[in-house]
């Protein structure tokens, strides 16, 4: 199988290139939901360990169905298929013009969730126009043992997110641990108590907010395989501009600059959508670390990964 990897902003992407299954035909979405429904052990061969980890996004190019697309993509992480994703979005830009496939100016990417415009600004920089993002629920309210009350929003930007400014200590990179635990604990309560995204979707990643000395806000970003966004979570900022955006805390055009737990940062705005909604454009930084075939031998008992917990304590 061949690939290309990058990282986003310090959050991995691989994006495969050939090596695939055949997905038939369909929009995205359906292929998608084929992805899921038959090839898990695909999946799970590209992201899990030895060959990935948690912290990886893999991107895998079909055919678009539409025919004003550069190219449909669908990304999966060690838990599955991910709606959208902003970091790989950006990591794939910059893939399809380290291989000559895109160039400066505007294209589009069809995924699962609808269409993504990205804009490449340069060979290590592109922004990427999401789909819509929108609260569900505002302050809700969980009881976690240790942690006490946490109160935060639900709302997609993409993905589904629990969004709260209640910290269980500073937002610094030497708090990781306790930080994990934390949004661990924060998600296992939210599935306890019945909360969801629409339709009865698993809220897979939780984000905390507190503040940066250099940007507008700092985050730690919990995400489905149980690590944490090295990013500053596309999908996870445009949900919180969002919410920003209902109680008028953030006006349109205005830029917000995202940090991430590691220092890396987003620069995004945001232009009002139907119902209240919101679409954000996210501006960051990615670079090609390898071009690479993957190998999986058929005596080589971990060739499908490593299993990986879903629901982590
Ligand atoms: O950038 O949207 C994002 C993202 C989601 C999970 C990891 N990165």
């Amino acid at each position: 199988m061949r690939v290309i990897d990058s990282h986003t902003e310090g959050e991995p992407t691989r994006v495969i290139l050939s090596g695939g299954p055949d997905l038939g035909a369909g929009s995205v979405a359906e292929r998608a939901e084929r992805l899921a429904r038959e090839h898990g052990a695909f999946r799970d061969s590209v992201v899990r360990e030895p060959r990935g980890s948690d912290a990886l996004v893999a991107a895998l190019l079909v055919p678009p169905s539409l025919p004003d697309c550069a190219a449909g993509v669908i990304y999966f992480s060690t838990v599955g298929n991910l709606g959208m994703c902003g970091h790989a979005s950006i990591g794939t830009a910059i893939t399809l013009a380290h291989l000559g496939q895109i160039g400066p100016g505007v294209h589009k990417l069809e995924t699962p969730v609808g269409v993504v415009r990205v804009e490449l600004h340069s060979d290590h920089e592109a922004s990427i126009t999401n789909v819509e993002s929108y609260r569900l629920h505002k302050d809700v309210a969980v009881t976690i043992d240790g942690l006490g009350t946490v109160t935060g929003d639900i709302a997609w930007g993409g993905n589904w997110f629990f969004i709260t400014r209640d910290l269980p200590c500073a937002l610094e990179f030497d708090n990781i641990n306790q930080l994990n635990h934390a949004t661990r604990q924060i998600r296992n309560a939210l599935e306890a108590q019945g909360w969801t995204g629409a339709n009865g979707a698993w809220i897979d990643h939780v984000v905390l907010i507190g503040p940066s000395d250099t940007a507008d806000a700092r985050n730690y970003v919990l995400c489905p395989g149980g690590s944490h966004d090295r990013s500053p979570c596309g999908t996870g900022t445009s949900a919180l501009l969002a919410c920003m955006a209902a109680d008028g805390q953030v006006s349109a055009g205005t830029e917000w600059v995202q940090q991430s737990i590691i220092g890396s940062t987003y620069r995004l705005q945001h232009v009002p959508a139907r119902n209240g909604r919101i679409i954000a454009t996210i501006r960051g930084r990615a670079w090609v670390t390898a071009e690479a075939t993957l190998y999986f031998a058929p005596s080589d008992p971990y060739a499908t990964g490593i299993r990986a917990p879903v629901r982590t304590p």
